[in-house]
């Protein structure tokens, strides 16, 4: 027990083993009893816990489920980063809020109607040779059959595509192997045009299929007007996967309907459940794109339905495109394996999981080798001539996902509530863990990519039950990560996810990801392009055409320009924000009150919201972001009056003002405040000129944001002169003070430079420093003492060698000071700092530690 947790706290904190005994034999079991954890608990924590600042190696992209979002955390921390705005509304991004966002939102709008949620199921990345590239993800709406295009460039939703003959859909979103299209398919059958059909027509008039969505990575789009579908038998297709590596240019698509049967439990029949899950198979459909898509170019070839081409399954027969394999009935998930040579079925029905031989099944076709047709005409291959073979994993097989050692596979149990690791190339089952409960989809690390990397699964369970605190009937979904590099499979964690059922998730290293900070100036984020509504300092203005007021605006700390518009009742309102920020998280939000409108504007972007003045009155308007320290000083009035009435102004009041002499030293206070901050400033200037901070790339965009703000003084100190000269002192005391908020925002990002690189030049910390410094944080020891600087307490540089048997003498006074209080030196510094260094209670190792750490300052002491 000793051990292993001493063990464990040496590899959390960095140290050697030796060193750190004292301290996890005591702090560490007292934690252990108190919360009853076990060391497998510790053993689990240590290989998710993320100190503050770690980054993740992997991030996962869940679908939000009914929320019509995509939920992206990072792995193993199972840390929420953000939320992906797609299908639905969400306020603090301003989609659907502000006029650009909307106009993506309003490309799902479905004949006429505005859609405002989505049922996420599958989201996608975009690949090369079948490997993850990191620049595009993309989701569908079970719902409302559309497709989303998600730029990784700054993780905004695109675009918006509508299917345009299904009326819903699952097997979306499936890209195939080079990104060239992204397949979707559908799910409950129905007349692929718009009309009425009875459903005693099913067979003759309801139809499935594919849709083929053809994806421009030159644009970042989907092209509609390239994009096609194959229609399929009314067999309700599920879930899709695209072939890669030896099936490269063929899909499969499940189904669960062979039966094609029409349910009607109100007229006493037995309900779809029983009647769609009669036969003992259903079919695997496996068709051919490449051939497929040339087949589209001839107008001959297909139908044109609401405006869209769909190749009839005859066509796709005759040309040896389109096949149908029987599987075990009421499958789930279909699967293929990373080089392409294997496609894994589960039957939720069946016990059994089915591994189809590519090989087998190319054979199949290329010798015409039929079992039959289908009612349809369509090719039937014989299921056992097809099959690798079938391994019984357990009840409710679902879905699959790979791991980079050969033939590993990972499978979901729906009813068993496991994960089962298995080999699909000798057909044996390895490992089983449970999960809690009922898991749906499972995500491994890159696992349905030609490039699976192992690691991690995480389970994406569709109850959790008992697992989290209870807030009530509708509870969270519950993520588990999976520890999956052993023998034996270890449940890590739980986190629970309460937005929605997310179906499935995909994940990416990422290193693989290269997102932006900021915006080019004037950057419309929805578009990429520049905002015809950018505005730049200097530009502000309000602009009125008859009854549509146009407002060009700025935000930078800590206002808004314009502060002050007045429009009439009943005017079109129309504000184009633009955010001069270049610093990295300096975003502002906007709203005017009462209007039902709201924007973000991350660092360089442009975004308009636009309004009907209706109602009179006055409006204050504000950034919605604590964006700095002036953040509520951050706002401004829309003043609405109505053109028919008439106002009488109020009686002003009576108010004292200053003095010409107040006001001159008013203003020469302030303006002595502003150079002793200057100089401060030219001191951290001087520091990090000196120390080339130019070779360190964070440190040097860090001296940029600095200089962003440092720029502004010139023109703010030209107007304090031109009101000193104008004998307007009140004037040029408040443009002072505007140069002292940029001298604070310069020196705030400075200092942060300076930090940096003072850790980029100094000596590297041995592991009894860095834990010496982390004892001298937690412990309290930074409260009173700054590095370099003379705080609450002296400042520590050279104090080894201020005192005779300086380690000595430090490690007493940390122990026990309050026995050193009568010593005439320290008693002189009680005095000069009205302060009693305390007693912390160090241990003897945290003491050598700091001794350690101030070893390391001191050899550094030029930087601090
Ligand atoms: S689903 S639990 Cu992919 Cu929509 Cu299977
Ligand atoms: Cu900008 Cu608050």
């Amino acid at each position: 027990m000793k051990s292993l947790a001493s063990k464990l706290v040496a590899v959390a904190l960095g140290i050697t083993v030796s060193a750190s005994v004292a301290l996890a034999d005591s702090a560490l079991e007292k934690v252990m009893k108190e919360r009853g954890l076990s060391e497998i608990d510790l053993l689990a924590a240590a290989k998710t816990y993320t100190p503050t600042g770690m980054h993740d190696k992997y991030v996962v992209f869940s679908s939000g489920g009914q929320s019509g979002q995509v939920i992206v955390y990072g792995v193993p921390s199972m840390r929420i980063i953000k939320y992906i705005a797609v299908f639905t509304p969400e306020p603090w991004q301003g989609y659907g809020y502000d006029e650009d966002s909307k106009k993506v939102l309003r490309q799902g709008n479905i004949r006429g109607k505005e859609i405002n949620w989505g049922d996420t199921h599958h989201p996608a990345l975009s690949e090369v040779d079948g490997k993850y590239d990191g620049k595009w993800l993309f989701i569908n709406d079970k719902a409302n059959p559309r497709i989303a295009v998600i730029d990784l460039h700054d993780f905004e939703t695109k675009q918006i595509v509508v299917n345009p003959v299904f009326k819903s859909e699952h097997g979306g979103a499936f890209v195939t192997p080079n990104t060239d299209y992204i397949l979707e398919a559908a799910q409950y059958a129905a007349p692929l045009d718009n009309n009425y059909h009875p459903i005693e027509e099913y067979k003759e008039s309801y139809r499935g299929g594919v849709t083929f969505w053809k994806f421009n990575k030159d644009t970042g789009r989907i092209e509609e007007k390239n994009s096609f579908t194959l229609e399929m038998p009314p067999y309700m297709q599920d879930i899709t996967d695209a072939g890669k590596g030896a099936s490269d240019g063929w899909g499969f698509t499940n189904s669960f309907n062979a039966e094609m049967y029409t349910g009607g439990i109100e007229k006493g029949l037995p309900p779809f459940e029983a009647g769609m899950s009669r036969f003992d198979t259903d079919f695997l459909h496996v068709y051919n794109w490449k051939i497929l898509a040339k087949l589209a170019e001839d107008p001959k070839n297909v139908k044109i339905i609401n405006d869209h081409r769909v190749i009839p399954m005859s066509v796709a027969v005759a040309n040896n495109a389109l096949f149908l394999i029987p599987e075990p009935k009421s499958p789930h998930g279909v699967d293929v394996s990373p080089d392409g040579k294997y496609i894994t079925v589960c039957g939720k029905l069946d016990t059994h999981a089915s591994v189809y031989s590519w090989e087998k099944i190319q054979k199949l076709i290329k010798d015409k080798d039929y079992a039959g047709k289908d009612p349809y005409g369509i090719p039937i291959l014989d299921m056992k001539k097809a099959l690798h073979g079938q391994v019984e994993l357990g009840l409710g097989p679902l879905h699959n996902q790979y791991s980079p050692v050969d033939g590993e596979i990972y499978t979901s149990l729906y009813v068993d509530s496991q994960v089962v690791k298995w080999n699909y190339k000798d057909l044996k089952v390895l490992d089983k863990v449970n999960v809690h409960y009922n898991i749906g989809h499972l995500a491994g690390m890159e696992g349905k990519s030609a490039d699976p990397q192992g690691d991690f699964v995480i389970a994406l369970n569709k109850l959790a039950i008992d697992r989290f605190t209870n807030v009530g009937p509708l509870h969270p979904q519950n993520h588990q990560l999976i520890d999956i590099k052993g023998k034996k499979m270890q449940l890590l964690y739980d986190m629970p996810l309460p937005l929605g059922e997310p179906h499935q998730a995909v994940s990416i290293r990422a290193s693989k990801l290269h997102p932006a900070v900021r915006y080019k100036m004037g950057t419309d984020s929805k578009t990429g392009k520049i905002h015809p509504g950018k505005t730049l300092a200097g530009e502000e203005r309000i602009e009125r055409d008859g009854k549509n007021v146009t407002v060009y605006a700025t935000f930078v700390r800590s206002h808004i320009n314009p502060e002050r518009f007045t429009v009439n009742k009943g005017d079109t309102v129309t504000i184009h924000m633009t955010n001069l920020e270049r610093a990295e998280d300096e975003t502002h939000g906007f709203t005017v009150s009462q209007h039902g409108i709201h924007a973000s504007l991350e660092p360089g972007e442009t975004a308009t919201v636009k309004f009907v003045a209706d109602l009179e009155g006055v409006f204050p308007y504000y950034c919605t972001e604590f964006c700095s320290a002036l953040h509520l000083e951050m706002m401004g009035y829309m003043m609405v009056k109505d053109p028919d009435k008439k106002y009488t102004s109020a009686k002003k009041l009576k108010m004292k003002t200053m003095s010409p002499e107040q006001l001159k030293q008013e203003y020469d206070k302030t303006v002595g405040v502003n150079k002793a901050t200057d100089d401060v400033i030219q001191s951290v200037v001087k520091f990090l000129k000196d120390n080339k901070f130019g070779d360190y790339p964070a440190v040097a965009a860090l001296v940029t944001d600095a200089l962003d703000q440092y720029g502004k003084i010139p023109a703010q100190k030209k107007l304090s002169d031109d009101a000193v000269a104008a004998g307007d002192m009140d004037k040029a005391i408040l443009y002072e003070g505007m140069i002292w908020q940029y001298m604070v925002k310069t020196a705030d990002a400075g200092i942060r430079a300076k930090d940096m690189l003072v850790r980029k030049l100094a000596t590297k910390q041995s592991s009894a420093a860095i834990a010496g410094e982390r004892a001298f944080n937690e412990g309290g020891c930074s409260g009173c003492h700054v590095i370099g600087k003379v705080s609450s307490g002296p400042d520590l540089t050279g104090v080894l060698s201020r005192h005779e048997n300086g380690e000595d003498w430090v490690s007493k006074f940390i122990k026990h000071p309050e026995k050193m209080y009568d010593d005439p030196y320290v008693k002189a510094m009680i005095d000069h700092f009205n302060l009693k260094m305390p007693n912390q209670s160090m241990s003897d190792q945290e003491v050598k530690d700091i001794i350690e750490y101030m070893k390391w300052i001191d050899e550094n002491a030029n930087l601090f």
